[in-house]
């Protein structure tokens, strides 16, 4: 009956759509040993909501870890302690931002003193009435749907802020700050780290001969045949314009070479197909450098590399230089 009223909920765009962001459509768990007056909730829900009714304390705590919107808990039960349940809920990562209701005797207030001080979002005072408790579910059910928004554009943004638009690479700023951690690690005589500097070589040309957006393309397939020729540990990174870095953790200055000249050859072998058919050729100059042990820098580090490069742009281009 349940799946037959979300089914049509569902058809009529109450679910996934208008109610969604009026706080409908939530996922409630209700935790409850008492049956009937689980069920009574349930039933009260059913109406907005897609509600489900747990016995069982750790199996409620496994789902309240999942995707849910609201929990709601007993508080008023003497054969179960709905608090306990509630901090344990809170104590867990993905249980910290779950909206808590807590079902509590109306006349007993140092219970709702003390589930609100465990961090539970509201109270429902019992007996419970039917409009009171769809208005306060309705209310936790947004406010869930908001931070979750919330939430996800700021991971968004994060993501946003270490990655190259373009290519979908990591970009400079992302490598800097890891490059960082690890050439201290080394320094401090752990591992080696190695770095490739890679340039493709007269991209001006390119440019030039095919336009700025065909240049964008070769970009991109740059980025796609260096990523798939990497350690899945490596760290390939859009460094500016043209230039790409390898950051490539535990890599000694041999294992480093031996990875650049696979993916010179990778570059090479092929020539690019952009969008409208032609085909361009492409070759790509790479520095290579190694950690020196203690008191190296990432600056040093990509000094080297730089220096590396340089030759092999001055030595005749499509070469790896150590
Ligand atoms: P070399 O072999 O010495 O590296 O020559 P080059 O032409 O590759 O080097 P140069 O530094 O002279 O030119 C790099 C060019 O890359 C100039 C710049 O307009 C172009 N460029 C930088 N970023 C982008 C981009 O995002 N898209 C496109 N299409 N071009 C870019
Ligand atoms: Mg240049
Ligand atoms: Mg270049
Ligand atoms: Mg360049």
């Amino acid at each position: 009956e349940l799946r037959q009223r979300e089914e049509s909920g569902r058809k009529l765009g109450l679910l996934d759509g208008g109610a969604r962001l009026n706080g409908g459509g939530g996922r409630v768990l209700i935790v409850d040993d008492h049956e009937r007056q689980a069920e009574r909730i349930a039933a009260e829900l059913r109406i907005e909501h897609r509600p489900v009714v747990e016995h069982d304390l750790d199996k409620a705590l496994l789902t309240a870890r999942g995707p849910v919107d609201l929990v709601i808990i007993n508080a008023a039960s003497r054969s179960f302690d709905g608090l306990r349940f509630a901090a344990q809920v809170r104590s867990t990562e993905q249980g910290r931002t779950v909206p808590i209701l807590a079902v509590v005797d109306a006349d007993d207030r140092p219970r709702m003193v003390k589930a609100l001080e465990i961090g539970v979002n509201d109270l429902l005072p019992r007996p419970v009435d039917p409009q009171e408790l769809a208005a306060r579910v309705r209310t936790q059910v947004r406010r869930k749907r908001y931070t979750d928004f919330l939430r996800n554009r700021l991971d968004q943004s994060l993501e946003m802020a270490v990655t190259d638009p373009l290519t979908g690479l990591h970009n400079r700023r992302y490598m800097t700050s890891q490059a960082e951690a690890l050439v201290a690690r080394a320094a401090r005589g752990g591992d080696a780290v190695s770095a490739l500097l890679l340039d493709i070589d007269h991209f001006k040309s390119i440019n030039d001969t095919f336009g700025h957006d065909v240049g964008d393309e070769v970009l991109v397939e740059f980025a796609v045949r260096l990523a798939t020729n990497v350690r899945a540990i490596d760290l390939p990174c859009r460094y500016g314009g043209e230039e790409f870095v390898v950051i490539m953790p535990g890599a000694s200055m041999t294992d480093a070479e031996r990875v650049a000249e696979r993916i010179r050859l990778h570059v090479s072998a092929a020539p690019f197909t952009v969008r409208d058919g032609r085909s361009i050729p492409v070759t790509i100059s790479i520095g290579v450098a190694a950690t020196l042990g203690e008191g190296d820098t990432p600056e040093a580090l990509m000094k080297r590399a730089d220096q590396a490069l340089y030759e092999a742009k001055t030595t005749g281009r499509n070469r790896v230089v150590a």
